[in-house]
């Protein structure tokens, strides 16, 4: 099937933390294409994708970038599909340069802005997104607030039964 995510980052660097949003998407059977674009090292080329995107039957972009993280905020202005933005933890400033890079959009131009890292939640947002007109995605998203609900649960059952000190030595001893 044609993708209908666009997963794209900056740098192949940014690959390590990009996987959480691949991952996800996988998992919720959303097809995606994924592709390095830069902002700064490949201009021309990120024009060229942000303005065929839809075209090409993609219906959201994930967008992930460092430092200078103009990839985001320069495809949202280039395309009429929603962009979700994914801060990329940095060497020197920890990604809070990323975060305020891609959360700081002009009026008229939005980005949607996940967490330093959490490429993760990306991809969750945008499996919601396609799932507001697809009623077996919406089914899935609902079983996985049920899963994550009762695993919540299940902690507080252990909590429970075996007491906060051995719930954190077992906890200290697993990782
Ligand atoms: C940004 O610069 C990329 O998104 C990456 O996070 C950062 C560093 O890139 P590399 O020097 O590792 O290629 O454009």
């Amino acid at each position: 099937m044609a993708p209908l995510v666009g997963i794209i980052m900056g740098s192949d660097s940014d690959l390590p933390t990009m996987q959480g949003a691949i991952a996800v998407c996988e998992e919720f059977g959303v097809d995606t294409e994924v592709a390095i674009i830069s902002a700064h090292r490949t201009p021309e080329r990120m024009v060229e994708y942000a303005k065929s995107a839809h075209q090409r039957g993609i219906k959201v972009i994930i967008a992930g970038a460092g430092g200078a993280a103009h990839l985001p905020g320069m495809v949202a202005s280039l395309t009429p599909l929603p962009v979700i933005g994914v801060p990329v933890p940095s060497r020197h400033l920890q990604g809070v340069d990323s975060l305020y890079s891609i959360v700081q959009m002009p009026a008229g131009i939005p980005v949607a802005t996940v967490a330093i890292g959490n490429a993760k939640n990306a991809g969750l947002l945008a499996v919601q997104i396609l799932a507001t007109h697809q009623a077996e995605l919406l089914n899935k998203v609902q079983q996985y607030r049920q899963t994550l609900s009762e695993s919540v649960m299940a902690k507080q059952e252990k909590l429970e039964e075996v007491g906060y000190e051995e719930y954190l030595r077992q906890m200290q001893s697993a990782e």
